[in-house]
Order: C-alpha cells, then structure tokens, then sequence
C-alpha cells in the first residue's frame, strides 16, 4: 500500500491537527504510505469550503454519508463531536473503511463496544486519537518502565488541568452539553490520562471517584470554534450538563495506586497534562506544557547527586528523533498528531491493528464509566464488572 486515500469528517480543531499531519508526512516521514486528502465533510458549506482550501483537501461535501459511500476512500477519520461518532464509524466500516476516531471514543461504554464489534466484524482497522502517547518524552517514559529500570511501579499520579471555562459567563459551547459529549473534563481531559495510565502502567481494577459542575449555567452560544467562543445575543442561559472537574482515585492490577484530576477550572494552567510514575528503582515526571522534557529519578545514583535530572528527548536515543531536527531543536504539540498518524499508516501497510485502536477507546471508556457510576452510588466499582 504506497498511500492512503482519506475521507476526514470535522474540519475544526482537531480537523486541522489531522490535517496538518497528513501534509507533513510525505516530507518528514518519506518511507510511510502517502497520504491523500481526498475528502474533507462540515456541515456549514462555506466553512468545510474554506477548509478544503486552507488545509489543502481535494473536495469538500456537506454530507458524511457522501463521504462513506465513496468507492475512493480507504480511511474515514472522525473528527466531528463525540455524539456523531458512532454513527459515522458504524456506517463507515460496513462500507469497508478503515477508521481513525478522536476520542473519547462514544458517548457511552456500550456504543463504544459497538463500534469495536462493527470494526472486527467488517475486517478493518481501527484507531482512536491518543496522541499524547506519541510525545517523544512519553515513549522514553515507557521504555524505562518497560525495561524495568523504575522497578515495580508503586504510584501514577495524573492532572490534566485547564481553565478555558472559568470565567462563569464563557458561552455554553457544546462541550458542555452531556447529549453531545458525553461528559466534561472527565471524557475530554480524564480521558487522556486513563489512556497514559493504561499504556505506562496497565490495567485498573477498581476505581472511586468525585466530580462537580462549578457553574450550572452560561450564557448560550452566538458562534464556537475549537475552544474558543463567544456569546449569543439576548443574554439566554442554558444549563451546563457535565462536569466541570472530576477526581479519582485507582488501584492497578500491577499492584500500583493511581490519582487522577481531570478540571477546567484550575486558574493559571492552559494544558498541564502531567504525570509521576513512582517506582522501587526511580521515577519520572512529565508535564506537557514543557513536552520534550522527562524529568527523571534513579534510586542507584551516587549519593551526592540524587535527585531528578531533566532529560531534553530530542537525542539520537529518543523516539522519533531522527525524523526531526538537531539535538535540542523541540518539537511541539502537532508534532504528536504527526507521530500518531504515521503509526496508523504503517499499520495500514504491514496489515496490523495500529496502537492504540478501539479496544483501548473502549478500554478507556470502561474507565470513564467506572468512575461516574462510583460517583453516583458512593463505592468502588470495578470497570470490568460493566
Ligand atoms: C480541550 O479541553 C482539549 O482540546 C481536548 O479536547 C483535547 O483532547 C486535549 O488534548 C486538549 O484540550
């Protein structure tokens, strides 16, 4: 398979991410099959137009349903709000597609199997937007785990901490709307941490956990893009549907303890996506807002030197680095998306699942679940027994 013809669905936020990685990867990354950006789907037709321009899509249609039923299509990638994603992925993999799904993967732990169960069923490949996965300090964390050079795992202690919406009239975007995305910072930000947990450290057996909706209404939309958005006329208020911040609390199957903080409401931070992992022979720490470095630990250090040291993973040693720049030249946020999607085309290529897919969205989705039923029945719940 020498390239890829894409139909994409969503042409906003994470649209241009996508996007944006599709066109890098013939330059940066030659040997992955070549992306084509066949198709691109919005409802708004002057905007899905103006994104086919701007980000370099062959067409653009209005309809998702077009965009399946094409005969030169080989990937859907959806990028549309969370409710729209079983849907398109249903029909889209009994058309034969191969998927690419942002997360979280549906809105509920049993759509979420569906769409796995449609994906096996029809053949195809699957995979789900972790892209945090793919920061070069990560992959060096997991290489040291993996190696066992932390020894056995005793902590992973997580925050994803924003502050988008703390300002109480910040409109009612639709990420605020339960019918819509499911759930708040819990799906959008807690997700991400359950899937880092997932890929560092494995499995959670047990989880409790508490949330709170700080501001129960806002002002309704005039329009919204990405994160950004502003008020509509008339001053109508709707009310806010999800959580504003959700904590948890996990034990691993390794035997690990787990923390997790999931808020849009923590004043000063923009995108702390951090993590500790704590183990008998060392730690690391990692935060993304300074994302190519991992700070790291080891308990073997001489004596006078203990302490964490920052390594700047952009070294021949670290993943990906050959693909970009000289040592100690960073690289940023889109830059995971880019790893992500070679991932996915490499895997289209050797015939494999890529990693992670839709077992781990719903995988994560277990969790998801887990933890609000945790908090509506005030007990532990194990996310297998859903
Ligand atoms: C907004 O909270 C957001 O863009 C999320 O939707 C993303 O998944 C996260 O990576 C950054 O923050």
């Amino acid at each position: 398979m020498n390239e890829v013809r894409i139909g994409m669905v969503g042409y906003k936020f994470m649209g241009k991410a996508h996007s944006h990685a599709y066109r890098d990867i013939p330059m940066f990354f030659p040997d992955a099959p070549r992306p084509v950006m066949k198709l691109i789907c919005g409802r708004n037709e002057e905007g899905v137009r103006r994104a086919a321009r701007q980000f370099g899509w062959e067409e653009a249609v209005t309809d998702w349903r077009e965009l399946v039923r094409r005969d030169d299509i080989d990937l859907v990638d959806i990028n549309a709000p969370s409710d729209a994603h079983k849907e398109i992925a249903l029909a889209a993999a009994e058309a034969g597609k191969h998927l690419f799904c942002e997360k979280p993967l549906a809105l509920t732990l049993a759509d979420a199997r569906q769409m796995l169960a449609a994906a096996e069923a029809a053949g195809v490949k699957h995979m789900i937007g972790f892209n945090y996965r793919f920061a070069p300090a990560v992959r060096l964390a997991k290489k040291l785990i993996d190696e066992g050079r932390l020894g056995r795992i005793y902590h992973f202690r997580a925050a994803f901490l924003q502050d988008w919406i703390i300002d109480p009239d910040f409109p009612l975007v639709w990420r605020l709307d339960k019918n819509v995305a499911g759930s708040g910072a819990h799906g959008d930000l807690g997700a991400h941490l359950i899937d880092m947990a997932r890929y560092l450290v494995g499995e959670m057996t047990e989880v409790i956990g508490m949330s709170e909706t700080f501001v129960k209404e806002r002002p309704l939309p005039g329009s919204m893009t990405g994160l950004s958005a502003t008020g509509g006329t008339g001053g109508a208020k709707g009310p806010v549907t999800v959580d504003d911040a959700t904590l948890f609390m996990a034990r691993f199957a390794c035997g690990a303890l787990g923390s997790f903080e999931a808020t849009r409401f923590a004043g000063g931070h923009r995108c702390t996506n951090s993590f500790e992992v704590n183990g008998s022979l060392g730690s690391v720490k990692f935060d993304f807002e300074r994302m190519n470095e991992l700070h790291v630990y080891f308990a073997g250090d001489d004596a006078d030197v203990q302490g964490f040291r920052r390594v700047l993973a952009t070294d021949p040693a670290h993943a990906y680095a050959d693909a970009w720049w000289p040592p100690g030249h960073t690289i940023g946020y889109e830059h995971t998306f880019i790893h992500e999607t070679v991932e996915l085309l490499e895997a289209l290529q050797e015939n494999r699942q890529p990693v992670p897919n839709f077992h781990d969205g719903v995988q994560c989705q277990a969790v998801l679940e887990a933890v609000e039923r945790s908090i509506e029945q005030k007990r532990w719940v194990r996310p297998d027994d859903l």
